[in-house]
């Protein structure tokens, strides 16, 4: 058989369950750890319940993502999850799924280990959002979990450095309100109020734009350029105060959209059956 032939037959088996995401769907990718509790506690020591050196490979791990070829307006990360929140007209691989889970998920995989020195392996999934306030929702989940985990985490490992066995700790704070366990970490002389706010908010990165001086070689003078950088916000606003945030941050790249959503039509239209993906 021609190798033509043989291509056109073979690909298909590929393809054929490949799936798009419609245009004008907000795309949330998140990207978490494999085995992550093996790995920060018996692989490798990293203090808990939280590690500054893991929170900074996590962070560091986010920017590459933000940078490695999609337009993704929004990343978040808490424990060892990031998410990430894609332009409405994101438009790369044709908005196929398959394209953005095993690249993420392998690009994440990878940054992290090197940071690390050994093998640490994320998996991704990806919701697709009909609407501004599902987008909103969604962020505002993962701030509530990053919460809810620092409260049980710094309650389970007070108890844990205090003679408790993992089963004696674990259902200890089962049975617990949570005003029973700001409590109990009162007795240990902990104000949760007064812990770190990435630890009980997770850490948000974004876009500024920055006045940089350059340098105009045709001209010979100075001049002032706007260029993008990624800010890492290590207090950002929680509840009602968070949703509004991100509201903002969608509004902000509003603009944009009616230029960009032309692209994306155009471009998930495209058939490309025979160009490499
Ligand atoms: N020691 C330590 N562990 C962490 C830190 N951040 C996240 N983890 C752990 O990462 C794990 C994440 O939970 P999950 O994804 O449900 O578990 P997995 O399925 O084992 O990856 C939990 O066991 C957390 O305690 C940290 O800063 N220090
Ligand atoms: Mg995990």
């Amino acid at each position: 058989m021609k190798f033509d032939d043989l291509d056109l037959k073979m690909r298909v088996y590929e393809t054929a369950q490949d799936r798009s995401v419609l245009p004008e769907m907000y795309m949330v990718a998140r990207i978490d750890g494999r085995s992550f509790t093996k790995l920060t506690k018996e692989t490798y020591p990293f203090e808990a319940p939280f590690d500054q050196q893991f929170r900074d490979h996590m962070v560091e791990t986010v920017k590459h993502l933000m940078t490695c070829g999609f337009n993704i307006i929004y990343g978040y990360t808490e424990s060892d999850e990031i998410s990430l929140l894609f332009h409405i007209a994101e438009t790369a691989f044709s908005r196929k799924t398959r394209k953005y889970i095993s690249i993420l998920a392998g690009e994440a995989s990878a940054k992290f280990s090197s940071l690390l020195g050994g093998v640490g392996a994320f998996d991704c999934r990806l919701s697709e959002l009909p609407n501004q306030e599902l987008v909103t929702d969604y962020f505002r989940w993962r701030n509530e979990d990053a919460h809810r985990n620092a409260l049980n985490a710094h309650c389970y490992w007070k108890l844990r450095k205090d003679n408790h066995s993992e089963r004696e700790a674990t259902n200890k704070i089962n049975g617990l309100s949570t005003s029973q366990k700001n409590e109990l970490l009162f007795q240990y002389g902990i104000n949760f109020n007064e812990l770190p706010n990435w630890q009980k908010r997770g850490i948000g990165l974004y876009w500024h734009e920055v006045e940089k001086e350059g340098f105009n070689p045709k001209t010979n003078k100075a001049t002032t350029v706007i260029r993008r950088e990624l800010f890492v916000n290590y207090d950002l606003p929680m509840r009602d105060d968070y949703n509004r945030f991100i509201l903002s941050l969608l509004h902000h790249n509003d603009n944009n959209i009616s230029n960009n959503l032309n692209t994306t039509l155009n471009n998930t239209n495209t058939p490309n059956n025979k160009t490499k993906t």
